[in-house]
């Protein structure tokens, strides 16, 4: 997969601007903090498209990235965090449930998971919604560079036992690190 033409298309805060154009999507989904955003910049190759920061919370709309004018990578509000206002957590998850009810043409969720926690209670509180339509989801092991290669191997081994998922490892500091989430978004593509 190359990516040749990327393009912010649009920032979505109310339901009614979701986009519902048939073009294929593929979301990235995940605690606030978890590194959405950077993976998504590593993913496209631009260091700044998609907004990071130290701050959790940062991206408290829905982000949809055209790519080769072919599909949408879709960066989505992360869940999770307690110092967002009720106002605001109260808007998040009207937006998020909107979301999953009129999009079509989803192809793939990557479901991002701290390599150091692996997957928690509250990851699958917020994942149930999609668990319950079906849609395929793959999960990364997002800031592997956090743990060492031996810890690192043993968290993929444990998620793969506990929950029979197929994990990929990713750390924004690694050269190349993106490379088989590129080969998971050219097939899902073609799924
Ligand atoms: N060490 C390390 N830090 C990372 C990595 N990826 C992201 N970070 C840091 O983690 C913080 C959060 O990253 P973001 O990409 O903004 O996280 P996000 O999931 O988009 O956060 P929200 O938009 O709040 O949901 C930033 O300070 C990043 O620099 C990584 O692979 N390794
Ligand atoms: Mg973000």
């Amino acid at each position: 997969m190359k990516i040749n033409k990327t393009e912010l298309t649009k920032t979505v805060f109310v339901p009614k601007e979701i986009i519902l154009d048939p073009i294929p999507k593929i979301l990235f989904i995940g605690r606030s903090n978890v590194g959405k955003s950077t993976l998504i910049n590593k993913v496209i190759k631009r260091k700044q498209m998609a907004k990071t920061s130290s701050r959790p919370g940062k991206t408290i709309s829905i982000n949809y990235y055209l790519i080769n004018d072919e599909f949408y990578l879709v960066d989505l509000p992360g869940y999770g965090y307690s110092k967002i206002s009720k106002t605001d957590q109260a808007r998040v998850n009207k937006l998020m449930d909107a979301f999953f009810n009129i999009t079509n043409n989803i192809k793939l969720v990557f479901s991002l998971i701290d390599s150091r926690h692996g997957y928690l209670k509250s990851d699958m509180q917020a994942l149930s919604s999609i668990l319950e339509k079906n849609l395929r989801i793959l999960t990364i092991f997002t800031k592997s560079d956090k743990l060492s290669n031996s810890v690192l191997k043993n968290q993929l081994k444990n998620q793969q036992t506990t929950y029979g998922l197929k994990v990929i490892p990713f750390s924004a500091k690694y050269e190349n690190s993106e490379f088989e989430i590129l080969e998971s978004i050219e097939k899902g593509l073609e799924e």
